[in-house]
């Protein structure tokens, strides 16, 4: 090993050891998702319009989807008893002593996307969705993320949401999260995760593609779904909420000059990497390597 070698020439040094069209992972800017925390002006529900669009702490305004988002119906046509809306949940300390939507509020920003069925009986899916501006591509690998919320049951805090009174949202009915091309699902997380009362988590879907993928040159698109099944006899309502949507994408090979380097020539070049790799952490951790 040169005494002269430097971290910062490393990555010189492996590039010129790949094969011809090959390259290591690389990251591209997230893709754009039209407001993916659902942090928009709202103004054109049920909220008062004094607020202008700017949904107030604790209140949960319903009518048309979020800005930059349509109504997604899986028997074609709005089911009854379905709404969506912007749910603005606060925190704990802001319904203190009584109980809140969500103890530590949206994971993003203030607000996020409801999907709320009136009664216990649930029905069809529904949900919000959106096409993008980008297609889907080969060789990529898409990650898609979601924060899923399972809200817990409360009392809005200002009319006229509150004259509603305590809405009982125990249970969680279930939710999809899915990538589309086309308008076709291509990937989808299903119940993935089960956040608690109050709580979110989030849900990943990948996808990995390649030349032969049949959507390719297809917009993509995300569809955020309550799966509205039937919950605990005798509540109010059911509802998902979703918020703090990311779409990222790898680029996983470059296409070379010939064509794609064939799997042998990429295994080579791991190995590679992977011995350099090594090698440096150990030259490193001897002390041998200038910092
Ligand atoms: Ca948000
Ligand atoms: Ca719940």
């Amino acid at each position: 090993m040169p005494s002269q070698l430097t971290r910062a020439s490393l990555p010189l040094l492996v590039a010129c050891l790949l094969p011809p069209g090959a390259s290591v992972p690389t990251p591209a800017p997230p893709i754009d998702v039209s407001n993916a925390g659902f942090e928009e002006l709202y103004p054109n529900g049920n909220l008062p319009p004094e607020y202008g669009g700017d949904v107030p702490t604790g209140t949960f305004p319903t009518g048309p989807p979020p800005a930059g988002w349509t109504a997604y119906y899986e028997g074609g046509s709005p089911l009854p008893g379905t709404f969506l809306g912007v749910l603005h949940p606060g925190t704990a300390a802001d319904f203190a002593p009584d109980p809140p939507f969500f103890e530590l509020g949206a994971p993003e920003g203030d607000n996020a996307v409801l999907l709320y069925t009136d009664g216990d009986a649930g029905g069809l899916e529904y949900g919000v969705e959106q096409t993008l501006g980008e297609v889907l591509r080969a060789d990529r690998e898409y990650t898609l993320r979601v924060a899923v919320g399972n809200i817990g049951s409360g009392t809005a805090l200002l009319p006229p949401y509150s004259s509603l009174g305590f809405f009982d949202l125990d249970g969680f009915p279930g939710y999809r999260v899915q990538l589309l091309a086309g308008g076709v699902v291509i990937a989808e997380d299903v119940d993935g995760v089960l956040p608690a009362e109050r709580q979110w988590e989030t849900a990943t879907v990948e996808l990995v593609t390649t030349a032969s993928h049949p959507r390719l040159g297809q917009p993509l698109g995300i569809r955020l779904v309550n799966r509205n099944r039937p919950d605990v006899p005798g509540v109010t309502g059911i509802e998902v909420d979703f918020d703090d949507v990311r779409l990222e994408v790898v680029r996983t090979k470059s296409p070379g000059p010939k064509g794609a380097p064939s799997g042998v020539a990429l295994s080579l070049a791991g190995a590679i990497v992977l011995g350099f790799s090594v090698l440096f952490a150990i030259s490193a951790w001897s002390g041998r390597l200038p910092r």
